[in-house]
């Protein structure tokens, strides 16, 4: 161990975490990442985390067994104040950087332009696909891809999923209503990739255009949504999910910028800066449905395949949605990725 464990750090869209091969990792892992991020501790000063659930966060990943599949990815949230490394959400913001991690590290063979990544989310055992860019056979970082919460520009990864609904709660829908009430507020109950609560910023006395740290200063907000929290796990069949980060909380409120609606969402108990991904997805998929709070709120586009434009505090993620059937059966995104540094790290 004296001699450290090797280790990629990687910006993966909005988010930032450790990227490991799993053979690398040593057998106490949950002790030896919370050694590596710096946990329990609110600043993590002992580690690399950033005190911030968005910057706490783990990528291990192996060559897969699964037939069509090229490698399987566990994310890991690391939490930041208690010593708990958890495997119950699925990350699509770390998962971006999971296909040049793979390719850097000889997981998967790259080819000359662009090489498909097939990913297994093992946190809900489903699929995704990155598509990297590999001029001459090396992956390339810098490009002209945009992502809003992210300055500048990179390289472009598109992230197409497939059949996420039901991936943690067995069900799209796990009460089988649109709308559920909870304390008197009408809630979806939604699991599209991310098991999420959404309810009307207005029914909680807000414009939902707030700022995240003037949300997250709102002690009887955070109550309030905490105590909704408790109560939907169960209705979610998450059971007590009071040291889980889901589901997570989103408060939905018509678009003010020309999207299909806008988002503030706690995960679960800071308030995002932008929106995670299969949260926007899940979130997405609530303002398709025939009734509820997202619907009431949503401007959609025509037709079957859609672009979605999810408003977030710092700016907007497109989601392109495929219907067919009457149901949601696809959804891309646009992501980026920065490898940052590569080493070893020294628990
Ligand atoms: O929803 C934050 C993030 C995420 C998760 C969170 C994510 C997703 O922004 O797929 O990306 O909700 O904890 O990285």
């Amino acid at each position: 161990m004296s001699e450290g464990v090797r280790v990629m750090w990687m910006r993966g869209g909005t988010s930032k975490g450790g990227y490991f091969v799993e053979r690398d990792l040593p057998p106490d892992r949950d002790a030896f990442l919370l050694r590596v991020m710096g946990s329990p501790d609110p600043r993590q000063i002992d580690g690399m985390g950033g005190g911030d659930p968005l910057t706490s966060k783990v990528a291990v990943v192996r060559r897969s067994a699964r037939p069509g599949i090229d490698v399987d990815y566990l994310f890991l949230q690391v939490h930041v104040e208690e010593a708990i490394v958890s495997d119950a959400q699925n990350c699509g913001n770390i998962l971006a950087g999971v296909g040049a991690f793979a390719i850097e590290r000889g997981l998967v063979p790259a080819q000359d332009g662009t090489t498909p990544v097939r990913i297994f989310m093992q946190n809900t055992g489903q699929v995704a696909e990155a598509a990297i860019q590999t001029p001459g056979g090396r992956v390339r970082y810098d490009g002209p891809a945009r992502i809003d919460g992210v300055p500048g520009t990179a390289a472009p990864v598109p992230l197409t999923f497939e059949d996420t609904a039901g991936s943690t709660c067995g069900a799209l829908l796990p009460t089988g209503r649109a709308v559920d009430e909870i304390d008197g507020v009408a809630c979806t109950l939604i699991d599209n990739g991310m098991p999420c609560v959404v309810i009307r910023a207005d029914a909680l006395g807000l414009a939902g255009n707030e700022d995240p740290a003037a949300l997250e200063a709102d002690r009887a907000l955070r109550a309030r949504l905490e105590a909704i929290r408790l109560q939907a796990g169960p209705l979610m069949r998450l059971g007590d999910v009071s040291a889980m980060s889901v589901p997570k909380m989103k408060m939905v409120a018509p678009p003010r910028a020309g999207g299909a609606l806008s988002t503030r969402t706690f995960i679960p108990h800071r308030c995002h800066r932008a929106i995670g991904v299969l949260g926007a997805v899940s979130v997405a998929t609530a303002a398709l449905l025939p009734a509820g709070p997202a619907a009431e709120v949503a401007a959609l586009p025509e037709g079957d395949d859609k672009a979605l434009s999810i408003e977030h505090p710092t700016g907007e993620m497109t989601i392109l949605a495929t219907r067919a059937g009457g149901t949601f059966t696809r959804a891309a995104i646009l992501r980026t990725a920065r490898k940052l540094m590569d080493g070893h790290i020294f628990p």
